[in-house]
């Protein structure tokens, strides 16, 4: 992080044209080691001029238009999605490169074995070198932005230098930006140096493309704990380009988190009220495709319950003065996937995306609106996929409209990362409370994946050690989207893998000692969830809204009720301690079916629990000693139960 300490301003760049601001030396801060860190990188990138963010909504709609100009934008029929855009990306640059992402200290131990470690002397001289001359021919952004509620003491500040004028649209929606957050950095406060370049100078009188970005060996998502720098090459899109989502808030600010005591989690934020109004606060950390976003907006199947959303991807927590864990969300705005999402999955995405989104990847449809997989509507007959090409269905042997290509494949319209940006304020359920500076009071924490068998629906952890446990056991397994290894359980602990920012042992341990920084007794309750579970029938739950009759068990649990079963694992709920008044089985299972199903999900599998005890510890063992003592002990304690 950029040092309290003032630097004159010693470098000028002469290649670059003043801004307006610049000629009437008015720039929007005095910040000289922000104007000397811009100067400097405008020089190295060669940049053809630097715009200072303001962050207003003239900027946006002009930014957006010029964008519309240069063909990067497809405006949307504005009858049918006001104020929103397609975008399409190159076909090569399309979401997070994990293999290409770096944590780069100066320590290789220090990464631990679940990050991709590189030697930041090294990288930093690699770098620079891709950086030199990168922005030749474009316009460098300067993108003031903060991660929380401006002025709220959990928020942070960042600053992204890059060339693409999409991330700047997308940045305004995804944070807030601009001069009220260099208002707030002042003269000298602290920030988060992002720097970013699509890394494709353009030569004189050359002609864009739509989505110039960098060959993959060229591209770099590297992270810099040490000095809470964040440098990214090569990529335009979401988590690469963004650098205040994933980098910031969880790569960067995990390892602050560490260092100043709080916690910052890959988390949605939910509100729930009871039909008596209690409210509840809960956190949950799922791996990516686990609808993260589909339970923060849900609408409960039982009847007086109420869900509200604060945010729907990361959680940023500090102890109150009361000593309880006070989270706000970090971000502004959705950066969802959108195949899959419809009225029945997500209605309160759907509703969210009705205006003033930006979509990319996705379909178009010949009266300008956006189509993809799952959305819950016909395909159409005639669409342009997200590669820019024209299609039309044909109908396959199961009467199913469906898009072929040149082979004969049959194909997908939208990219199944297609994304959709759009700001949290629209969503329909956003929380009144969701940008309270302060935070909001979390009562529950829950841990999931996708887990076919063995893991039980719901499981109460036993004290904050089992939570930690819990957390550390998590996981998904996986699916035919990687072929390679179908139905194996990918580790995925406390659902960070892609984010970790150091040493996940370490990440543990700093878990471990949360109850030394209050009381245990005021740090959230602790559930393990699994919605997936699945039997000859196909699902064995629901899902979805009727989530909300698992989450109030959790509530009851909470308050110290609901009916539970002190098992080897944790505590688990009796097979009738679930809410089921009007539940309906998807997969049309009869009522004695139905109650075979729940006494199973609530069960302790034993057989299954061993080996998943010892595929646990297996996933410990890249991290030798590292690995804190107590959750082995609570591997032996669990064994020894089940043993009994
Ligand atoms: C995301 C992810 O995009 O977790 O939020 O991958
Ligand atoms: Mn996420």
């Amino acid at each position: 992080m950029a040092s309290k300490k003032s630097t004159t301003c010693a470098a000028t760049c002469k290649t670059v044209a003043p801004t307006a601001a610049a000629k009437k030396n008015t720039l929007p801060t005095q910040h000289e080691e922000l104007i000397t860190w811009v100067k400097d990188f405008a020089k190295l990138s060669q940049a053809k001029n630097v715009v200072w963010c303001d962050g207003s909504k003239k900027e946006y709609k002009e930014m957006c238009d010029a964008l519309v100009k240069a063909g990067v934008f497809t405006p949307l029929n504005p009858k049918k999605r006001p104020g929103s855009f397609l975008a399409r990306s190159h076909w090569s640059d399309v979401a997070r490169v994990e293999d290409r992402t770096y944590i780069a200290c100066k320590r290789q131990e220090d990464a631990g074995p679940m990050c991709n470690w590189i030697d930041p002397a090294e990288l930093k001289k690699t770098m620079t070198e891709l950086y030199r001359g990168c922005m030749k021919g474009r316009t460098l952004y300067v993108i003031p932005f903060s991660m929380g509620p401006i002025g709220s003491p959990i928020a942070k500040i960042g600053v992204e230098l890059t060339d693409s004028p999409y991330v700047v649209v997308n940045m305004h929606l995804m944070t807030r930006v601009g001069t009220k957050v260099l208002k707030e950095l002042g003269k000298n406060g602290e920030f988060v140096k992002c720097l970013h370049s699509i890394g494709s100078p353009l030569k004189a009188g050359q002609k864009d493309s739509t989505w110039p970005c960098a060959p993959l060996e060229k591209k770099y998502i590297a992270h810099f704990p040490e000095t809470s720098e964040i440098w990214s090459f090569g990529s335009g899109y979401g988590g690469n380009a963004l650098l205040g989502k994933k980098c910031l808030a969880l790569r960067i600010a995990s390892n602050l988190a560490r260092q100043e005591g709080w916690l910052a989690e890959h988390m949605l934020i939910l509100k729930l009220t009871s039909p008596q109004k209690k409210v509840y606060y809960i956190c949950a950390a799922f791996p990516s495709a686990c609808g993260k976003t589909n339970l923060a907006m849900m609408e409960p199947r039982i009847p007086g319950w109420t869900v509200e959303t604060v945010g729907d991807d990361i959680s940023w927590m500090k102890i109150g003065a009361d000593g309880r864990l006070y989270a706000i969300n970090p971000e502004a705005g959705f950066f969802g996937v959108a195949p899959g999402t419809s009225m029945e999955s997500n209605p309160n995405a759907m509703r969210t995306i009705a205006k003033n989104t930006i979509f990319t990847n996705c379909g178009l449809t010949d009266d300008g609106d956006i189509w993809w997989e799952g959305m819950g509507v016909p395909a159409p007959d005639h669409v342009i996929d997200w590669k820019g090409v024209s299609r039309k269905p044909t109908v396959n042997a199961k009467g199913k409209k469906v898009f072929l290509d040149e082979k004969g494949e049959e194909i997908k319209v939208a990219h199944p990362n297609a994304r959709f940006t759009a700001p949290a304020a629209q969503c329909p359920v956003i929380a009144a409370e969701w940008e309270d500076p302060a935070g909001v009071p979390i009562d529950a924490f829950l841990f999931g994946g996708r887990r076919p068998t063995v893991i039980p629906l719901v499981n109460q952890a036993k004290d904050w050690t089992h939570a930690v446990f819990m957390g550390s056991a998590a996981g998904s397994e996986t699916t035919a989207a990687n072929l390679s290894a179908v139905g194996v359980v990918r580790r995925d602990p406390m659902a960070m893998l892609p984010f970790f920012g150091y040493n996940a042992a370490d990440y543990l341990l700093h878990w471990l000692t949360m109850p030394l920084r209050t009381s245990e007794a005021k740090l959230p309750k602790v559930f393990f969830t699994n919605w997936f579970r699945k039997d000859g029938k196909g699902f064995m739950w629901n899902g979805f809204g009727d989530n909300a009759r698992v989450l109030k068990w959790v509530c009851e649990r909470i308050d110290g009720k609901g009916k539970f079963q002190d098992t080897a694992i944790g505590y688990l709920p009796t097979p009738d301690a679930l809410d089921m008044k009007g539940y309906v089985d998807g997969s049309g299972r009869t009522a004695g079916e139905l109650k075979t199903v729940m006494a199973t999900l609530t069960s302790v599998d034993k057989e299954g629990w061993k080996k998943e005890i010892a595929a646990v510890a297996e996933s410990y063992a890249p991290f030798g000693n590292k690995i804190p003592f107590v959750l082995k002990a609570k591997l032996a304690e669990i064994t020894a139960a089940l043993n009994t």
